[in-house]
């Protein structure tokens, strides 16, 4: 399953979940292993760094253009088709296709494989405080495609001053075909239809668009995740040709002066920091996993979450738009240093992440953030410049959201005048020994000097250190539950009790492993330890 509703009535798709055949390059064993999946499911591979090869046959019942679809390859793919090379694609956490034209009926040969080593190549996936797993993590589908389809929709809403919703909707058409075509694009949403003829040249691609008014739609909130089906047709002298549909909410997100607003009214954003992984299935959590953990932060009281450091997996984001969870949804990096942002990879490997995930996660009513940079190396004049470069890059993509960038980089940040929102880790009380509110006062002082006065500002991460297990009831010592209790607890009392703060952040949901040589030492046991729950999501005292 790669979505939680059903994007197709008319295209014929299979989805390529289930068992595969699998090996590790140059090694003669063979596995059989799930995918969606990581290879350290597989216990002679659970500490395996290379490339594995993945492949399976594929029936195909009539000539037709195939799309394959892939959700997310940890971390680089490379793939074939009856062992014909059709394409390459670098970074985990953001889905491609390709298109194999005129695939004649019969049986025909997948093979993918996929590399997680850790090289000069790779700017974005390197050794960090998570871990990269290596496998077909996300869904992978096969489509039907005729020479003209649908290629992607885009929804955006907006309150008008008389409380009304209105729609600002476009179909992007790519043409295959070596002839001009001339079709119906037929729209329905919320009990509305629209209907235009649009022609496409030979071999083209082109947007189309409709606004609209919608008077009587209930708009999307925490409190009433109300969602509509947006689905487009195209239609050729009474025949369906293709279609596609999109699940989108009604909502709003704006900023006055330091408020955020959803919908005109002012929000509190109550979230926690979590990662993808989960013991035994890494970074490929199975549905119910992923909405146990939505229960789990629904119970501790959260309305947010962000998805440090990448982009997530969209049945997540389904999960959320269906829930009421506020998203922050995040570019890939986290901690680089300026050394590692002038790699000559980062640039082209960020600007393929945000150009794949800004226009595929679009949609989703529950991202009300998009971020970028996790705590990189803002402090430089270099840096300053790739900020820029991604600030700009995502606003080209997206208008309707705020921008915003977690920096560590307290009272040298060159970039906060780039961010919509402020969003800062503050760790006082762990790796800081300071006091919250006097370290806050003097955070927020430099903030208004430095180019983010009179924006909303976030308290992004802040948290402790604790080992699931560990007591300390006197000494209450660091790495005890107790001690993470005393440090989150003096945090939250400072950040939920001052009003100059939009949002928080706890660092973070659930213990998460890290990448073990570079890590170990400063990360017992191999995992940040800093969760409320530990990785089998057993609740600390702090919950
Ligand atoms: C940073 C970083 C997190 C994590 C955290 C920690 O703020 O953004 O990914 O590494 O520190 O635990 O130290």
């Amino acid at each position: 399953m790669i979505r939680l509703f059903q994007q197709h009535q008319i295209r014929r798709t299979q989805d390529l979940s289930g068992i595969w055949d699998f090996k590790v390059k140059d090694k003669p064993e063979k596995y059989q292993i799930t995918v969606p999946g990581c290879w350290k499911q597989v216990p002679a591979l659970s500490t395996y760094r290379g490339q594995g090869i993945y492949s399976r046959t594929v029936v195909i019942s009539e000539l037709t253009n195939l799309r394959l679809v892939f959700k997310g390859v940890s971390h680089t793919a490379e793939v074939y088709f009856d062992n014909q090379f059709i394409g390459r694609h670098y970074g985990a956490y953001t889905p491609f296709d390709l298109i194999v034209p005129q695939v004649k009926a019969g049986q025909h040969q997948l093979k993918i494989v996929v590399d997680n080593r850790f090289s000069e190549q790779s700017a974005l996936h390197v050794p960090n405080d998570y871990y990269t797993y290596g496998g077909l993590t996300r869904g992978v589908v096969l489509e039907y495609l005729s020479d003209t389809y649908l290629q992607a929709l885009t929804f955006t809403s907006h309150l008008q001053a008389d409380q009304q919703w209105q729609a600002e909707l476009t179909a992007t058409i790519v043409n295959l075909a070596a002839q001009t075509k001339s079709l119906t694009l037929a729209w329905t949403l919320a009990d509305q239809r629209y209907q235009q003829t649009v022609t496409l040249a030979a071999n083209s691609q082109q947007k189309f668009t409709w606004s609209a008014d919608f008077p009587e739609v209930t708009a999307w909130s925490p409190q009433t995740p109300q969602l509509y089906f947006l689905q487009a047709e195209l239609i050729q002298s009474a025949q369906k040709l293709d279609d596609l549909i999109e699940r989108v909410g009604f909502r709003e997100v704006t900023m006055k002066q330091t408020q955020l607003l959803l919908n005109g009214r002012p929000i509190f954003l109550k979230g926690f920091n979590r990662h993808e992984d989960y013991p035994g299935v890494g970074c490929s959590l199975p549905l119910a996993l992923m909405n146990r953990d939505l229960d789990l932060l629904e119970d501790l009281g959260a309305n947010a979450v962000r998805t440090c450091h990448y982009p997530n997996d969209e049945l997540f984001l389904d999960l959320c738009d269906q829930r009421g969870f506020l998203v922050w949804e995040e570019n890939h990096a986290r901690g680089l240093s300026l050394a590692q942002m002038e790699n000559p990879n980062f640039n082209r490997q960020s600007a393929a992440c945000i150009q794949e995930f800004i226009p595929a996660h679009y949609n989703h009513p529950s991202i009300i953030i998009w971020g970028l940079l996790n705590e990189c190396a803002s402090q430089t004049a270099i840096g300053r410049k790739k900020y820029q470069k991604q600030f700009k890059q995502i606003r080209q993509l997206d208008q309707s959201r705020p921008v915003t960038a977690a920096t560590r980089q307290h009272f040298t940040d060159l970039c906060l005048d780039l961010d919509d929102i402020v969003s800062v880790n503050m760790y006082s009380g762990w790796y800081d020994d300071h006091p919250v509110a006097a370290q806050l006062d003097q955070e927020y002082a430099w903030i208004q000097h430095a180019g983010g006065d009179n924006k909303p500002l976030i308290i992004s991460e802040f948290g402790a250190g604790g080992i699931y297990g560990d007591h300390d009831y006197f000494a209450k010592s660091k790495w005890s539950e107790e001690r993470q209790v005393e440090i989150i607890a003096a945090n939250l009392e400072t950040y939920l009790h001052d009003e100059r703060i939009t949002g928080v952040f706890l660092w973070q949901f659930a213990d998460c492993r890290v990448t073990e040589q570079e890590w170990f030492a400063t990360r017992p046991r191999t995992y940040n330890n800093k969760g409320v729950v530990d990785e089998y999501r057993r609740p600390k005292l702090a919950v």
